[in-house]
């Protein structure tokens, strides 16, 4: 794996700056979070089970979702404690840089075409989706799979996919071979891997994984799931803290913000004082995120501090400053490059 390690047992790892300036983020580039060890599933014996509050429980090998209508959809997955390590005071948790982030090709079924098979009762209020890996959550407890929940608003949105091909290939192991979910626009943890139960359940799911983590907690007391991914933007080029020897640099970066298209991003190379228009770049998919430049002539040599923020056409402006949460979610701010031109 092309990564940097951020954590051990279970391996967590960020993508490199290098592979962030790729549109694709190649599959061995991935960011990979997970909170147990990768459950090993074998393609034959792997049987997604649909269950619950539904007339008639079924079963489905993976030959069976293959001749479902395929559906592909590229996305931008952002782990909910990305940029976690630049918060101050620091909060325990992976001390993710900005690199839990990534954008892939998802192929696989609408998820609403494989609930279509089965008759879900009246009372149905939501979708719950367990992977097949499991462990401790807190020391001493028993072990408890990863689950969580969705709406079955979100849980019937055509583009929410059971996806087992990444970039064209099978599904690799650390992203949930055989079959994961995956929620467009929303933070990582959404998106469950290894999935193999799926259940129809008439109350508000508010497991550990739902209830206890990826929750925002502010300073005032307020509180609030995670869901959609907030608008953020970063630079990609030139590195934090190089040095550079040129008339004219192409300051390159990228920007996403769930559900919605950016409309621009900003770049200030006086830390914050001015503001300059960048060119979008690239693709412009509505789950992805957007390339941008900006040629810029130096003035004169010196140390400047480079800025970004970007805007999406919700009218969503990414702020200058996070905003300190207890669990170190959502962390959006501006993150700012330091660079000295010799
Ligand atoms: N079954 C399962 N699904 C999971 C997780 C997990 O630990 N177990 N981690 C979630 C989190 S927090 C993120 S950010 C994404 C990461 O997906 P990736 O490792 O493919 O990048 O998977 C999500 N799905
Ligand atoms: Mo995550």
């Amino acid at each position: 794996m092309n990564l940097k390690k951020v954590g051990d047992d279970p391996y967590v790892g960020e993508t490199l700056q290098l592979s962030l300036s790729k549109w694709l983020t190649p599959n061995d580039g991935f960011y990979i979070r997970s909170h147990f060890d990768f459950p090993q599933i074998s393609k034959n014996e792997f049987e997604l089970i649909i269950d619950g509050l539904v007339d008639h429980p079924i079963s489905l090998k993976l030959d069976d979702l293959k001749k479902l209508p395929k559906k592909t959809i590229s996305a931008t997955l952002e782990c909910a404690g990305n940029n976690r390590g630049d918060l101050t005071p620091s909060v325990p948790g992976n001390q993710f840089s900005n690199g839990a982030v990534s954008n892939a090709i998802w192929s696989g079924v609408s998820l609403r075409d494989v609930l279509n098979l089965v008759n879900l009762n009246d009372s149905v209020l939501q979708i719950l989706f367990q992977g097949a890996d499991q462990g401790e959550t807190e020391s001493n407890k028993p072990h408890e799979p990863y689950l969580r929940s969705l709406s079955k608003e979100m849980a019937f949105d055509p583009d929410t996919l059971l996806a087992y091909e990444m970039n064209g290939e099978d599904l690799p192991v650390e992203h949930g071979f055989p079959l994961r979910l995956i929620v467009p626009g929303w933070y990582g943890m959404a998106s469950v891997k290894w999935l193999t139960k799926i259940s129809a359940i008439d109350s508000p799911f508010s497991g550990y994984f739902q209830g206890k983590k990826y929750v925002l907690k502010y300073t005032d007391g307020s509180q609030k799931p995670l869901e959609e991914i907030q608008v953020k933007s970063l630079i990609t080029f030139p590195e934090d803290n190089s040095h550079l020897n040129v008339k004219q640099i192409s300051v390159q970066g990228i920007a996403w913000s769930g559900r919605n298209p950016i409309d621009s991003v900003q770049i200030s190379t006086d830390n914050g004082q001015t503001w300059n228009e960048t060119e979008l770049t690239g693709p412009s998919e509505k789950y992805s995120w957007r390339h941008w430049q900006y040629l810029w002539n130096p003035p004169s040599n010196g140390v400047y501090t480079i800025m970004s923020i970007a805007k999406d056409s919700f009218g969503n402006n990414q702020p200058l400053e996070s905003v300190w949460n207890e669990l170190g979610y959502a962390v959006n701010g501006s993150k700012p490059v330091k660079i000295t031109i010799d």
